[in-house]
């Protein structure tokens, strides 16, 4: 964001104000909105503060700390200011700041309009000394400036002979009736219900927003109103995430599939929703979608948008557009050519291209095919499921989509084989903007070490994945990888530059060891060569060494090389494979287990960095973790934790509110996207169904949230405004992992579920060179067993020494327990106890099998 200019205001205005009296009443309204911005000077940044002549703004410490030129006669001969303030008549504002001088100084603090006639609306006096101290007053305000008008607040520095410091923190003027930028937020219910749907046969649940300590009622109601369903909720108490205090409400035991369901507690209802898996099974779909509405350098045709989606090609050299066929390097960087980067998908609401983010979107949906087609259904994916153009080309819809910015990741490489970060606009253009209308020139940016991986493993996956699809595209995309992963090589610590963020995002990341193992995940599994696999193996990430609750994102890849480690068949030896497995299932645990205490489940780890930016983003790459638990272990309670990450976005949330267009009676509308513009332009749509908003950030991040959201607790840090960027646009990074759980949950809800007929509870007590395990298995099935058998496999170099109530047998990591002669029998709901030492350590097997069928772990 940029500095507002101090406009004539300074000496004008605040002349103005310093003969204003003011009164000084009330307290702040009700609403307690924040009227200023960057407040806290936590950034570094000191905007949108402006100094006058002879001040010079600079943040140290976290503060902003204002070097006075002495030498003036009035207070208002110096000032630091801000503009855009809103204030209306009649309403109680609280102003209040820390403050100190490196010589005892009297400031005033002022709010007033910021241009002619530059009127007063309050000033005061404050004793400035060396030590920090906060400072308020209270007045009510004799001026309307709705939304960001001209209202301004200035602190007046001047009056002093000879130099001073002052440093301000903590700046705030709260008050006010009238939402910033005039957004109402989304209503909240009390019922907090997944406004889509819950698939038949799943765990249901839902969260009521009560502090009653006692259970209460609650009553299932059909679309007719007819209640067919009743139980008791589980208090749960105060819970920070969302500041709610909640209840838990548990509707799996009904199961009949229908629409229009409501859930009530006393006179609170929910949204309606429904109980059918057609909903997952659409947006497995709508969510692939996205990625055509955001091709650049194409037209998105009628034929397969509709008429309000379609639009011409952008970025073509069709004027205004400056175009993507002869994009010159920024100036300070003399690379001498230019690139045709015509293609690929805008990233977001902006039209910036970026490799870095470019890669991990397209992985995840060559991923998301890869895995069907390993241990899923490829079939969900084939030609002719997709309104694409290449929908009859014999190739599967998801792949020819893929390829569509595969291409463009592919022009982005240099001659030296590294790959440009990104491209994009020389300047931020204007909401609405739409795509064919941006006159800006385009940038290449720097070659960077991150995009060359991010380029060496997607174009490696790729060369797999199209093999037998089209050999030479795959023989291309091959050299290209290998290419790119020498030059990264050899340019090992060319880190992209933070602070180029005008036009476009930065997307800069410190730490590329993560990148270089993924790539050479990537090139290990196409190729099977030794010189990858040693780079693999010597990795400090190998063996999902780096996966935890922060899961993965743009800036942290090295669980996808973990992911197609376990995925596609590789020489490594089976028990690293193991090994990887038992991590995700370790994590997914984890995630489980924070769940469970959470009012509204949620796989996100806010215990480091609150929610941030894309959060939505991180909760689907979470649920991808626990997907991939249950694809290795079978285990049904990690599959009901995907679920439980879809229902939270889909409106079990603590603002009732579906983060996925068209998906819900309050889904969101108003997208940070340029031509996605309603809220800007009534003729223009908004979001298509199955875009995904970035969702909660509780660093508050732009205008609109600073001055709505303060204080907000960190699940509900959201609103449906187009200009609150940092909560609320969308990404290809973010409907990539909507599309891969989206697609692995429609496969779920296929077949009627059918449930394991065994559970295996494991627990092992380890020591320094050996464990003790126990292990109970329970007939969960109908039917009584005569005789069992169990089967596992240990992950590390477990060697069983004595066992006791079966028949324990090993060969190598194989291990078999066969029943005694007198616990061979067990009833259905029962369960026998046996139990091993074994020497060795390692972490504990995850997939058990009773009698060849895999059962659930406990
Ligand atoms: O997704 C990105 C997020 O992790 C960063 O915190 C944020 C600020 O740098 O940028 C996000 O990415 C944006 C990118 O920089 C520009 N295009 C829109 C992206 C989504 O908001």
């Amino acid at each position: 964001m940029r500095s507002q200019p101090p406009r004539l205001l300074a000496a004008a205005l605040v002349a103005a104000l310093a003969a204003t009296t003011f009164a000084a009443s009330g307290t702040a309204s009700a609403a307690e909105y924040e009227r200023v911005l960057n407040g806290k000077f936590d950034s570094g940044s000191a905007d949108p503060w402006w100094s006058s002549a002879g001040v010079t703004n600079r943040v140290t410490g976290g503060e902003l700390c204002a070097a006075v030129t002495g030498g003036t006669t009035n207070p208002w001969d110096a000032l630091v200011g801000q503009n855009g303030v809103p204030f209306e008549s009649g309403q109680s504002y609280t102003f209040s700041f820390d403050a100190h001088a490196t010589t005892a100084q009297t400031i005033a603090a002022a709010a007033g309009e910021a241009v002619s006639p530059y009127r007063g609306i309050a000033r005061q006096e404050f004793a400035l000394t060396t030590a920090k101290q906060r400072y308020t007053f209270t007045f009510t305000s004799t001026l309307d400036f709705p939304d960001a008008g001209n209202g301004q607040v200035a602190f007046q520095l001047g009056g002093q002979a000879a130099d001073n410091t002052i440093c301000v923190d903590n700046v705030s003027v709260i008050g006010g009736v009238k939402p910033p930028g005039g957004v109402v937020p989304n209503p909240t219910k009390k019922v907090q219900v997944d406004l889509v749907g819950y698939v038949p046969g799943l765990p249901k649940r839902a969260t009521l927003v009560s502090t009653a300590t006692t259970p209460q009622t609650w009553t299932l109601k059909n679309s007719a109103g007819a209640a067919v369903a009743t139980g008791q909720s589980t208090p749960k108490g105060a819970d920070a995430t969302s500041g709610d205090s909640v209840h838990l409400i548990d509707f799996s035991s009904f199961d009949t599939a229908g629409t229009g369901y409501t859930l009530s507690v006393g006179t609170d209802s929910s949204f309606p929703f429904d109980i059918s898996a057609d909903a997952i099974k659409r947006l497995r779909y709508d969510s692939l979608a996205f990625f055509y509405h955001q091709r650049s350098g194409t037209p998105i045709e009628a034929q397969y948008v509709g008429d309000q989606y379609a639009r011409p090609a952008g970025h073509i050299n069709v004027a205004p557009n400056q175009g993507d066929n002869n994009v010159p390097c920024r100036a300070d960087l003399n690379c001498g050519y230019t690139l045709d980067v015509r293609g690929g998908w805008y990233d977001a609401g902006d039209h910036g291209k970026y490799v870095v983010n470019g890669g991990i979107a397209t992985w995840q949906l060559l991923n998301a095919y890869e895995r069907a087609s390993r241990v899923g259904d490829a079939s969900a994916y084939r030609d002719g499921t997709l309104a694409i153009p290449e929908k009859s080309n014999g190739v599967p819809d998801i792949l020819d989509e893929a390829r569509w910015e595969v291409d463009f990741l592919l022009k982005m490489q240099a001659p030296d084989g590294m790959a440009h970060h990104k491209m994009h606009d020389a300047a931020w253009t204007a909401l609405p903007t739409r795509p064919e209308l941006d006159d800006q020139p385009r940038r290449l940016s720097a070659t960077s070490t991150a995009a060359t991986l991010n380029l060496a493993a997607v174009a490696a996956q790729a060369a797999r994945l199209w093999r037998g699809v089209d050999a030479t595209y795959s023989a291309k995309l091959l050299a290209a990888a290998r290419k790119a992963y020498t030059a990264a090589k050899a340019n090992p610590a060319k880190l992209a530059d933070p602070a180029d963020n005008v036009g476009g995002g930065a997307y800069d990341d410190k730490t590329v060891t993560d990148e270089f193992y993924w790539a050479a995940a990537e090139l290990y599994a196409t190729t099977g060569e030794a010189a990858y696999r040693t780079d693999v193996t010597g990795s400090s990430h190998y063996k999902a060494a780096s996966l935890t609750r922060a899961g993965f994102f743009w800036g942290g890849t090295a669980p996808l090389g973990d992911i197609t480690l376990a995925l596609a068949p590789n020489g490594l030896p089976a028990a690293d494979i193991t090994a990887i497995k038992s991590a995700f299932a370790s994590v997914a645990d984890q995630h489980l287990t924070a769940m469970a205490g959470m009012g509204y489940a949620t796989p996100y780890d806010n215990s480091v960095d609150g929610y941030v930016w894309g959060s939505n983003s991180g909760v689907l790459n979470n649920a991808t973790v626990l997907a991939l638990a249950h694809d290795f272990t079978g285990a049904e309670k990690y599959r009901d934790g995907v679920f439980e990450a879809l229902h939270y976005l889909l409106g079990r949330n603590p603002l009732s509110t579906s983060y996925v267009a068209g998906y819900g009676d309050q889904a969101v509308q108003n997208i940070h996207h340029r031509f996605w513009a309603r809220q800007n332009d009534p003729a223009l749509p908004i979001a298509p169904p199955g875009s995904l908003s970035g969702g909660p950030n509780s660093a508050l991040q732009d205008p609109v949230v600073q001055r709505l959201l303060v204080g907000c607790p960190q699940q509900k840090c959201w609103v449906d405004d187009i200009g609150a960027y940092s909560v609320n646009e969308v990404a290809i990074n973010w409907n990539s992992a909507l599309a891969w759980v989206a697609g692995w949950a429609a496969e779920k809800s296929g077949a009627p579920v059918s449930k394991p007929d065994c559970e295996v509870g494991y627990s092992a007590s380890k020591w320094d060179g050996g464990q003790s395990a126990h292990v109970k298995l329970t007939n969960t099935g109908t039917t009584p067993w005569t005789a069992w058998k169990l089967a596992f496999a240990f992950p590390g170099t477990q060697k069983i020494t004595t066992g006791w109530s079966a028949n324990w047998n090993q060969t190598g990591r194989d291990v078999t327990a066969t029943n005694m002669s007198w616990n061979g029998r067990v009833e259905p709901g029962k369960s026998v106890y046996i139990g091993f030492n074994a020497s060795g350590g390692g972490s504990d097997p995850t997939a058990f099998t009773v009698n060849g069928k895999a059962c659930r772990t406990g």
